[in-house]
């Protein structure tokens, strides 16, 4: 039986991730702040000792260090680490934006996405199998208003993944970086702060993708053949595409 460890699997996509994956018969590490939810996911899913629960915040450095070096078997040997963790907050411009929302989003999206590779990687290295899945957004390649830090988060996991690649050549740890588009999980709800209205606005007359869009491609990535490694995959709903360049001109008096 293989283990994945999964962060933010209390929602959206970790949440559908931990029940496509479990559906195909693996163990389960369920990392996240909300317990609660954890503990319901898990009851959903039959409650047996194939589900272990890990309530935690990914930005806390020593407890996650403590946590992942304290698991104990099964859970010990992690074949999959699914960074899935993440926030948007704000789209004010970068003028106006709040500089702790800024924080919040390099501490969890960035720094909790490389403490939780750092940690779980040299065992993954020692028993030479392993697969590192990041979760980034079309954000992290094409520039929008208000995407700012956010945006530059998602690049960071871009290039961040790339360069795992080129650390780990020569062993058979895969890396991956998933980079979906309009997705309706409660990523909305949180970047606007809890307004509902603001959120439902957004994917008005669209067919967003799901969450279960989101956990099947991620389940695809992760059981290729153990020589195939599918370092990107970009994804978008058909309603959304690119737009052209904005252009400011002066009004003629
Ligand atoms: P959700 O808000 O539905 O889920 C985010 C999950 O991350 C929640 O389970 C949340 O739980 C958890 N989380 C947030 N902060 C922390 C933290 N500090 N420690 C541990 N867990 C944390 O959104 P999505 O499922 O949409 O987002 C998942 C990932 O997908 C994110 O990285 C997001 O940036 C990315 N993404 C989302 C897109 C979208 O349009 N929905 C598109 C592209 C990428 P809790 O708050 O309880 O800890
Ligand atoms: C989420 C997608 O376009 O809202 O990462 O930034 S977007």
């Amino acid at each position: 039986m293989k283990t994945v460890f999964i962060t933010g699997a209390s929602s959206g996509f970790g949440e559908s991730c931990a029940r496509v994956f479990y559906q195909n018969g693996w163990r389960l590490i369920l990392c996240d702040r909300r317990k609660q939810r954890l503990e319901k996911l898990k009851d959903e899913l039959g409650g047996n000792e194939d589900i272990l629960i890990l309530s935690l915040d990914v930005r806390e450095k020593e407890n996650l260090k403590k946590a992942i070096d304290g698991l104990k078997a099964p859970f010990d040997k992690v074949n999959v680490l699914i960074n899935n963790a993440g926030l948007a907050l704000g789209m004010e411009p970068a003028h106006e934006a709040s500089l702790d929302d800024w924080e919040q989003m390099i501490d969890t999206n960035i720094k909790g996405l490389i403490y939780c590779t750092r940690y779980l990687l040299p065992k993954m290295v020692q028993r030479n199998i392993g697969h590192i899945i990041n979760i980034g957004s079309i954000a992290g390649t094409w520039p929008y208003p208000g995407g700012n830090v956010y945006g530059a988060t998602k690049s960071f996991v871009k290039q961040f993944s790339n360069n795992l690649r080129c650390d780990l050549i020569g062993t058979n740890i895969r890396v991956s970086n998933i980079e979906p588009g309009l997705a309706k999980t409660e990523f909305s709800i949180v970047r606007f702060k809890g307004d509902r209205e603001k959120a439902d606005k957004l994917y008005e007359g669209t067919k967003p993708l799901t969450g279960e869009d989101i956990a099947n491609i991620v389940y695809w990535v992760a059981t290729q053949p153990e020589h195939v490694n599918i370092n990107r995959v970009e994804v978008m709903p058909v309603c959304q595409a690119w737009a052209s360049f904005a252009i400011h001109r002066e009004k003629e008096n």
